[in-house]
């Protein structure tokens, strides 16, 4: 039977929810994830537990059909590998960051300065978009002591909270990239395999929009109901249903994340009562 190879992260940032992502589209992985590779019970699915750098290199090759990675090992590998979805998590931006005693008045301020990172390839094209003239010291980790040790005058690394910014002394200056993790896929699939993805991406998807999306129960007095009504945008319209107490109806809607706190807000000002918000597990349009 064939099967879609997909390369994860064996260890890392990246592995908890990549592996999360496949339970929550129902693909369940035999004997645990600590080898190099499994398959899964009830999909046709082979998973690669894999270093991050490697993945863009396999899933080219195409060793692995699929991968997850972060957008910035994408980028800095340059394979030829496409990005099919972006998945919402592992999200970060590749910064510039100089010692917070520095002046910095912009990018002109790295012309003719030493930068080190692990991301070459991107720099390089960052600098050169801007005609800046810098050099690029390439070193393999703990990027973020090289300006307090003397090696360079900036750096380039991923931030998510800027803590290790802060604890080395350096501010962020210049953002070069904003990165989450994305699915990415060999050139040349099998109509097989393709038709594997298909229903892969189309679980995918379902769990996306309901991670973004919230379940919403409320009370309202009737009087009440059409301005409450007025501020739910539900997938068509909100379910209204009358309660057992005379003049009282119960509401349902959807409310997506980036929107909710808002909203909720107004309800309560318009009278709603008994607000209960409940995740979705799945939400298939
Ligand atoms: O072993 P392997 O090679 O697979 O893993 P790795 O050590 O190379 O990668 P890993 O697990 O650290 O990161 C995997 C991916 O997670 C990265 O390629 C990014 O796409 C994503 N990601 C998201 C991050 C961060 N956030 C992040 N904060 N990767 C690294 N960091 C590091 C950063 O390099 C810096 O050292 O965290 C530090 C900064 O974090 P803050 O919170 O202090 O700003
Ligand atoms: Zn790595």
């Amino acid at each position: 039977m064939t099967k879609l190879k997909i390369a994860i992260q064996k260890s890392g940032r990246l592995n908890d929810d990549s592996v999360r992502l496949l339970k929550d589209c129902g693909i369940d992985l035999k004997n645990g994830v600590n080898k190099l590779k499994t398959e899964a019970d009830n999909f046709p699915m082979e998973v690669y537990f894999l270093r991050d750098d490697d993945i863009p290199q396999y899933v080219e090759d195409g060793v692995a059909d699929i991968g997850i990675v972060g957008e910035n090992v994408v980028y800095e590998k340059n394979k030829d590998i496409g990005i099919i979805e972006h998945l919402g998590f592992g999200k970060c931006r590749l910064s510039i960051a100089v010692s917070r005693t520095e002046q910095y008045t912009g990018i002109a301020y790295l012309d003719n300065k030493r930068i080190a990172t692990t991301y070459p390839v991107i720099v390089q094209k960052f600098l050169d978009e801007n005609n800046i003239n810098a050099e690029i010291h390439e070193i393999s980790g703990s990027v973020e002591i090289a300006p307090g040790i003397g090696l360079a005058d900036a750096i380039v690394d991923l931030v998510s909270s800027g803590s290790t910014l802060f604890m080395n002394g350096l501010k962020e200056v210049e953002t070069v990239l904003r990165s989450e993790a994305v699915l990415v896929h060999t050139s040349g699939l099998s109509a097989e395999k393709k038709q594997i993805l298909d229903k892969f991406l189309f679980r995918i998807r379902a769990v996306k929009k309901a991670r973004n999306n919230k379940y919403i129960l409320l009370n309202a007095p009737n009087d009440r109901l059409q301005q409450i009504i007025s501020l739910l945008p539900g997938m068509k319209s909100p379910t209204v249903l009358p309660l057992a107490e005379e003049g009282w109806s119960s509401v349902h809607s959807v409310l997506s994340e980036n929107e909710f706190w808002d909203i909720i807000e107004k309800l309560k000002d318009a009278g709603a009562q008994g607000i209960l918000v409940i995740p979705i597990e799945k939400m298939i349009l």
